[in-house]
């Protein structure tokens, strides 16, 4: 029973979806399984000193191979949707889209199937992050214009194969992070960090025109037939003003700017937001007026990941050694006011502050700004640190993750009453997993995987939460683990 006061599904609209996200090579593991080719991430986690914890994906949490239970356990604890991704290198081993792999596609039609016969509809991510390692190489990545075509032929591969049961598609997640940690600070695969400004802004821009080219290809060979529709997914924090001071008012704004107007903006107006182009000048990319007919409206959803607030103040001199995104930006990060008043509690990581209502300000943002789109939450959650010396019951008992998902499920439920058109939510994530540069040291789970003990699946007390929120059986019968 909800306690007073408490969300419950009723505060939904009928046909409101909840569901749970993954992504490939977070969990999948069988890097050289199954005919796949090595995609960036595979090769840039070769180098242990990328990784926290010197670990990888290459074998993540065996889901290629466990994919039933997992898609089991989703269904027992009442899911009605999966948000997975579909690994590029599966499909086309070298990136070219000439060559299709018959064991990938087979893989993901395995995949779909058993979703859709336990009641679970798919919802796929074409990207994310997992570039065919061969199309960094030879062609460039992200940093050439090539790629939008490469990324069109795979999107039309995937429409091809498995369109006929996904009718929710995502083109590319969070091309923010591609951009800013792949080609910019280098944190993230391919590793980039040249102190050039250029590259973060032409990875940018060919995401933005690769997102555009998938869609157009849908439009007009797929959506006749098959009747789905295709979103990006953008991730954002919510950028509250550190003081009333009209800098620190417009540094919000900028922030925003810098990092959701960045994607959203040529699609839904044409170009960069104002504020990017003022700061930017000719680092930012010009589109065409044919890329800007092209683009323009090329997007049925906006999928929103976001975890986090922050307080943003005004900073006119930025460090010099960061790179010219943040110079440019000029803003200040900050988790507490000069009052002393603290965002909201962090999780584990440093940068995941906990404030359910930002959730409601960010999607009430978007709505406003882009004309009350449709928008899905794609991913929000929090993590825990690893820790390999305290009991399992400690790590179960996650009764922070627990809190978190009542405030911010809560705080959508809100947002849809204030007029935002929000079709559904989804959890990150399913299972504990491999956390890009952090390794297996966060996790995000609301499912505990067993690192030492052969990778069981072990739901923890968020998950049952959900299970009796959503009426799932999983809510008094506990789910079978291995
Ligand atoms: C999402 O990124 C990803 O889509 C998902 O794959 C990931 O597992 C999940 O969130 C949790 O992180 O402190 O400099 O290392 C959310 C955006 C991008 C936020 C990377 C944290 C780390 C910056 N995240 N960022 S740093």
């Amino acid at each position: 029973e909800a306690a007073a006061g408490e969300v419950t599904r009723a505060d939904f609209p009928e046909g409101f979806v909840f569901g749970v996200a993954t992504s490939a090579y977070q969990i999948e593991g069988a890097r050289n399984e199954g005919g796949k080719g090595d995609s960036i991430w595979d090769v840039f986690a070769d180098k242990k000193e990328h990784i926290l914890d010197g670990t990888s994906g290459e074998l993540a949490v065996d889901h290629y191979h466990r994919y039933k239970e997992d898609i089991e356990l989703m269904a027992k604890l009442g899911f009605g949707a999966y948000r997975f991704s579909i690994s590029w290198s599966r499909i086309f081993p070298d990136g070219l889209g000439k060559d299709i792999n018959e064991e990938g596609v087979a893989f993901y039609n395995n995949l779909i199937d058993f979703m859709i016969e336990k009641g679970i509809q798919p919802y796929a991510t074409l990207y994310h992050w997992d570039l065919p390692h061969n199309l960094h190489q030879t062609v460039g990545g992200w940093l050439s214009d090539k790629i939008v075509d490469y990324f069109a032929l795979y999107a039309e591969a995937c429409f091809a194969n498995f369109g006929d049961r996904v009718k929710h598609w995502i083109t590319i997640n969070e091309p923010l992070q591609t951009s800013l940690h792949g080609y910019g600070i280098g944190i993230f695969a391919p590793g980039v960090c040249e102190g050039e400004a250029a590259e973060p802004f032409l990875a940018a821009h060919h995401q933005i025109l690769a997102h555009a080219a998938s869609v157009d290809v849908y439009r007009r060979k797929f959506k006749a037939v098959q009747g789905g529709t295709v979103g990006f997914v953008v991730d954002c924090e919510w950028a509250e003003p550190a003081s009333d001071k009209i800098e620190d008012q417009a540094a919000a704004a900028r922030h925003i700017d810098f990092l959701l107007g960045w994607y959203l903006d040529p699609i839904y107006f044409g170009d960069y937001p104002e504020s990017m182009r003022k700061r930017l000048g000719d680092r930012l990319p010009n589109f065409s007026e044919k890329d800007r007919e092209f683009i323009r409206n090329k997007i049925d959803f906006i999928g929103l990941n976001h975890y986090t607030s922050k307080f943003i103040a005004n900073q006119p001199n930025p460090q010099p050694k960061e790179i010219h995104f943040f110079q440019a930006r000029q803003v200040e990060i900050l988790e507490k006011r000069s009052s002393g008043e603290a965002i909201g509690e962090r999780a584990a990581s440093e940068w995941l502050c906990i404030v359910p209502w930002g959730i409601r300000k960010m999607i009430n943002y978007i709505a406003k700004k882009y004309d009350n789109p449709i928008i899905y939450v794609t991913e929000n959650g929090m993590d825990d640190l690893d820790d390999p010396s305290a009991a399992l019951d400690q790590f179960l008992n996650d009764t922070k993750r627990v809190g978190f998902f009542k405030g911010y499920v809560g705080a959508v439920a809100e947002a849809i009453k204030d007029g935002a058109d929000v079709r559904g939510y989804f959890a990150w994530s399913f299972l504990d997993n491999f956390e890009w540069a952090q390794g297996f040291t966060k996790r995000f789970g609301i499912v505990y995987v067993d690192y030492k003990n052969g990778l069981s699946r072990h739901p923890k007390a968020s998950a049952m939460w959900f299970s009796r929120f959503l009426n799932g059986a999983g809510a008094d019968s506990k789910p079978d683990t291995n």
